[in-house]
């Protein structure tokens, strides 16, 4: 453990502060934070603080440094979490996962670039050309998903709106042969507003009008498009998807007092031309929908100017999410591992890497962050069962004994969400699938009526002395990272999100491909579509379980994020907002873990390694019949006997301190050996 960035940087490890209280380990992370050091370890966690600024710590020279080194070699880094996970996969064939967490704006998505770019740095010494196709795909479908999942939001300039869960395969020569994209997606809005627009008029506009800035992204999302193999017509196909995303978005609706009608035809030719659809067919998608009757018969129903615009706004957000969907199936498919035979290629091992959307509290909290926070009450519960169950099977296989640590379990928030027939999740879906007018302030209700009891759940209903919710309109969960006001407006349509069936038909009637692929469900008759889908919640749910099942079974690595400030300056170490944060991501939890049971292991082998040196029957090679008798040579001779465990291949020390000794100790004889040795090498001895 060695303090290679000398004292005046803080402690490189929160394991080693002298006593683990919140005082000192905020005082550590602003010291790093202003010194420049914005990673430190616990363990082998990486705690990163947003540093809102450029630091020259990225480049080829240090991740060389990194390369192949063990975790406490160098000052913490991304990279020695990157190596770790990378070493982990390739020494004992283990599937291993990095997961980034921390709030909106924290750092996460670049930490996750930073990772992958660690990761293509040092594989395929060799430059073997198919596996730098790869490289190269995996890398640019950052920038391709970014250009159309991202979106400002007012806690983060380049906000994702999509989870993504990255795995990357290896081979046995531990270079990367393909990879899987999974995609989060949930906020439709406001990325067709956003980043599709600027993009989309840089498409249709010459590039001298439009601003630099666009341009260049613009020109990076075509490279990064053909680098990752989309065929020209493809690229066309989500340009004019985008275009009518856009033209929908200008489409009013209005009525002559009989009908609704349409104001401004040519924006219909317009979106029928860029779907390739007749403008009579696009026309009546638009202000009629299908209905079966229960006798079996079919007919056409007319939209009130109200359900018009309601099915145009679905139509817009349902083209978006589906061709992001499409473009992340169409990247798996390019970097899917083919032909993969284990008995001739070794095994295949996996390094994922989760970079999801943080935590959020917003002025007005919505459908769309009660699944962000929900998902991230479910990652926090992950940590907590991975790193307590990570050290106690290490206890365990090791044969030393070892007492639990006590910290907030956030379960029951995540049963108050998930749990079958009572959780927030479940009485969504019951309003959802009751026939009828059921309104948001309905399910309201109901939720007060079913979880009125729970300590995370709230409503001014249940507390009205509390001013800050409204009556009819409000809920409150006490989150594991605060308190959370979410508004039920909107939560049902959401809920369901229902599109009208007459617009799946008209896409898949499309006469352009790649649009028609998209729909392929807008092929089945008004007849057979009477089954429910399943919700947007539920969905959701199934999916962040899926995702954690598969996080479960691999090796964590672990990056912890955090926000330094609101306003995004370099400088502002806001000590609230950061004590905040360190406290609900269980820091000082897992700092009191990592040294309760003890704060450093170490292969007996290795440990001899560094501290032969300080004890004369070790020095310079020990003559004892095992790696193991040597160590205890060493920790007999310094009387440290209590403050350790003899673990079955690995020596376990309890505090620090004993460390800093032999550190300490270790470098003041370093000088003298390496006098000593010159002195031999120029034979003077
Ligand atoms: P997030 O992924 O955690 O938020 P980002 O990774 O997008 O946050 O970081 C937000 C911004 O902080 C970036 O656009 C950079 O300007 C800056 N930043 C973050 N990390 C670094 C770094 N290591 N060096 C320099 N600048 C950095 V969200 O996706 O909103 O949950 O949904
Ligand atoms: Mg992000």
């Amino acid at each position: 453990m060695a303090e290679l960035e000398g004292l005046e940087f803080g402690k490189s490890d929160f394991v080693l502060l002298d006593e683990v209280t919140m005082e000192q380990f905020m005082e550590n992370l602003k010291l790093r934070f202003e010194k420049a050091r914005i990673y430190t370890f616990i363990g082998e966690v990486v705690v990163s603080v947003n540093p809102y600024r450029h630091l020259d710590i990225y480049g080829k020279e240090v991740i060389e440094d990194y390369r192949g080194r063990e975790l406490y070699e160098n000052p913490p880094h991304l990279y020695a979490v990157a190596d770790a996970a990378y070493k982990a996969m390739k020494r004992r064939a283990k599937d291993t996962c990095i997961v980034i967490s921390g709030e909106s704006g924290a750092g996460k998505t670049e930490a996750s670039k930073y990772i992958m770019q660690y990761i293509a740095a040092i594989t395929n010494p060799s430059q073997r050309a198919e596996v730098e196709s790869v490289k190269n795909v995996l890398l640019k479908s950052n920038c391709v998903l970014e250009a159309f999942g991202n979106a400002k939001t007012n806690r983060n300039d380049n906000s994702s709106r999509f989870g993504k869960y990255m795995d990357i395969n290896f081979n046995f020569n531990g270079d990367p042969t393909g990879g899987h994209i999974n995609n989060y997606l949930l906020e439709k809005v406001r990325p067709s507003v956003f980043s599709l627009f600027s993009l989309s008029l840089c498409h249709s506009k010459s590039s001298s009008q439009a601003s630099n800035n666009d341009s260049l992204c613009h020109k990076a999302v075509m490279a990064a498009l053909k680098v990752i193999g989309f065929t020209t017509e493809e690229i066309s196909s989500i340009y004019k998807i985008l275009s009518t995303i856009l033209h929908l978005g200008n489409l009013q609706f209005t009525s002559d007092g009989e009908h609704v009608v349409l104001v401004g035809e040519d924006t219909v030719k317009h979106i029928s031309e860029l779907t390739s659809t007749e403008p009579e067919n696009t026309r009546k998608a638009l202000l009629y929908r299908t209905v079966a009757t229960g006798g079996g018969e079919v007919i056409e129903k007319g939209h009130s100017e109200q359900e018009a615009s309601y099915g145009r706004d679905a139509f817009a957000k349902a083209l978006y999410e589906r061709l992001f969907a499409w473009i992340v199936g169409r990247i798996n498919s390019v970097i899917q591992v083919m032909d993969y035979n284990p008995a001739l290629h070794g095994k295949n091992t996996v390094i994922g890497v989760l970079d999801i959307y943080g935590f959020e509290i917003f002025d007005n909290n919505s459908f769309e962050q009660f699944c962000i926070n929900y998902c991230n009450e479910k990652l926090q519960q992950l940590f907590i069962e991975l790193i307590l169950r990570q050290e106690q099977d290490e206890y365990q296989r090791e044969g030393i004994t070892w007492q639990n640590i006590e910290y907030f379990n956030n379960q029951i928030i995540v049963d108050l969400v998930e749990q079958p027939h009572k959780g927030i999740i479940s009485v969504l879906d019951e309003a959802c699938l009751t026939a009828g007018k059921v309104t948001d302030t309905v399910c309201l209700d109901s939720m007060n009526k079913k979880l009125g009891q729970h300590p995370h759940y709230t409503s001014r209903k249940l507390c009205p002395a509390d001013k800050t919710m409204d009556f009819n309109r409000d809920f409150r969960i006490r989150h594991y990272a605060g308190d959370v006001t979410y508004s039920v407006e909107g939560f049902l349509d959401k809920n369901k999100d229902p599109l009208f069936q007459d617009f799946k038909r008209l896409m898949y009637n499309s006469s352009d491909p790649v649009l028609k692929e998209m729909w392929p469900d807008g092929k089945m008759s008004i007849t057979e579509v009477t089954k429910r889908p399943l919700t947007a919640a539920t969905l959701f749910k199934n999916s962040i379980i899926a995702l954690v099942d598969k996080l479960a079974c691999k090796e964590p690595y672990y990056v912890r994020c955090i926000k330094p400030n609101e306003v995004k300056s370099p400088l502002l170490f806001d000590d609230g907002r950061c004590q905040h944060q360190v406290a609900y991501l269980g820091l000082l939890e897992n700092v009191h873990v990592r040294r309760a049971g003890f704060a450093y292991r170490q292969p007996y082998a290795r440990f001899l390694q560094r501290y032969k040196m300080t004890c004369e029957y070790t020095w310079p090679n020990h003559l004892m019949s095992s790696d193991q008798e040597a160590v205890e040579a060493i920790v007999n001779q310094h009387g440290f006997e209590d403050d350790v465990a003899y673990g079955h291949t690995k020596l376990f020390v309890r505090t620090p301190r004993t460390l800093f000794t032999l550190e300490q100790e270790r470098a003041a004889l370093i000088p003298i050996l390496v006098l000593f040795l010159q002195k031999v090498w120029r034979g003077a001895l």
